[in-house]
């Protein structure tokens, strides 16, 4: 069922499946291979973070709507819309798609935007996996996308993975390359942008950036079924597992959250009330009940 205010979308749809813990996020611009505009991108971010911020959703499904009206394609996400990039970014033509409430100095801020990075490391930082579902072609910064999710399936039929980046003079040189060469080495990496050559579901799964390809028919149904097997485990572990996942390629960014999350656990011991006590009872902290554990 889609979600509450999901309606005032333009750009993607936002469901979550009855009885699931898990979210259904879908670029939703099929004729347009659902390339993002800054519409779109704000609108993502505003779906995952309150996907983010739900407390019983444990897995977000992103994915992209289709198949195409004009000719029946199938895609993920084809990167950037070409069609409103400017001289600095990607720009708000459409009307309805910027705050015209906007002061002049926010709508010239707002003119370049290449916040599809601020929706990666939502992704990266969130404390639940979000899984790619590749039913079509994923380019561009829609490959980049895959790359940086926790998990992607992708269609064996139809699923395409292309890195067009250097054809349109553009590059993600942050997750979508280095990370991506963390998954399937320096060298395809390297091929996989220096070439630009298309992937298939299979040759994805081959190189270690897909986990596997489904018949596109059942894609979906199998996408709900990961994710409630993520769901039904401790939300704690899986939390954890994630940024420990991270840590060693997030530096001190990755240190903080993890350390974030081991905090969280320290506050939950008496150890740790024990110190707020004593200081709102203004007296000496009395830790001698608790060990130095070894
Ligand atoms: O790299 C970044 C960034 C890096 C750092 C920071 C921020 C970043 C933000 C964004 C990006 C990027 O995403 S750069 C890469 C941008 N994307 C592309 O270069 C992909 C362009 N599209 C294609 O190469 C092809 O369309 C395709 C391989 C996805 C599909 O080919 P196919 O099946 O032959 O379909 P095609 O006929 O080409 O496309 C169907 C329709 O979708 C076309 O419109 P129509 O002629 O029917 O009116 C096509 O123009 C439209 N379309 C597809 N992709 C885009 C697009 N329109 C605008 N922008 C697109 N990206």
């Amino acid at each position: 069922e889609q979600i509450a205010g999901a309606d005032a979308f333009d750009d993607i749809t936002y469901h979550r499946a009855v009885d699931e813990s898990a979210v259904r996020i879908a670029f939703d611009r099929p004729e347009k291979r659902n390339a993002f505009r800054p519409g779109t991108v704000d609108e993502l971010y505003a779906a995952l973070d309150d996907a983010r911020k739900r407390a019983d959703v444990g897995c977000v499904l992103l994915t992209g709507n289709g198949p195409s009206s004009k000719d029946g394609g199938w895609a993920f996400c084809a990167g950037g819309d070409q069609s409103v990039r400017g001289e600095s970014g990607y720009e708000y033509r459409d009307d309805d798609e910027a705050d015209e409430a906007d002061d002049p100095l926010v709508r010239e801020a707002k003119a370049g935007r290449l916040h599809i990075l601020e929706v990666q490391r939502l992704i990266r930082f969130m404390p639940k996996p979000v899984v790619a579902v590749v039913p079509g072609w994923a380019v561009g910064g829609g490959h980049s996308l895959h790359v940086i999710c926790d998990l992607t399936l992708a269609s064996a039929e139809h699923a395409k993975f292309l890195q067009t980046d250097p054809d349109v003079a553009s590059f993600d040189g942050g997750f979508g390359s280095a990370y991506l060469a963390k998954q399937v080495g320096q060298k395809k990496a390297r091929e996989v942008f220096f070439r630009g050559k298309t992937y298939s579901a299979e040759e994805a799964v081959e190189m270690g950036m897909a986990n596997e390809a489904i018949p596109h028919e059942e894609l979906e149904e199998v996408a709900l079924e990961w994710a409630a097997e993520m769901t039904d485990k401790s939300p704690t572990a899986i939390r954890m597992l994630k940024y420990a996942f991270n840590l060693t390629d997030d530096g001190l960014v990755g240190q903080q959250i993890f350390s974030g999350e081991a905090t969280r656990l320290a506050y939950m011991t008496e150890e740790a009330q024990e110190g707020r006590d004593a200081f709102l009872e203004k007296r000496d902290p009395d830790f001698s009940g608790y060990p130095w554990h070894y």
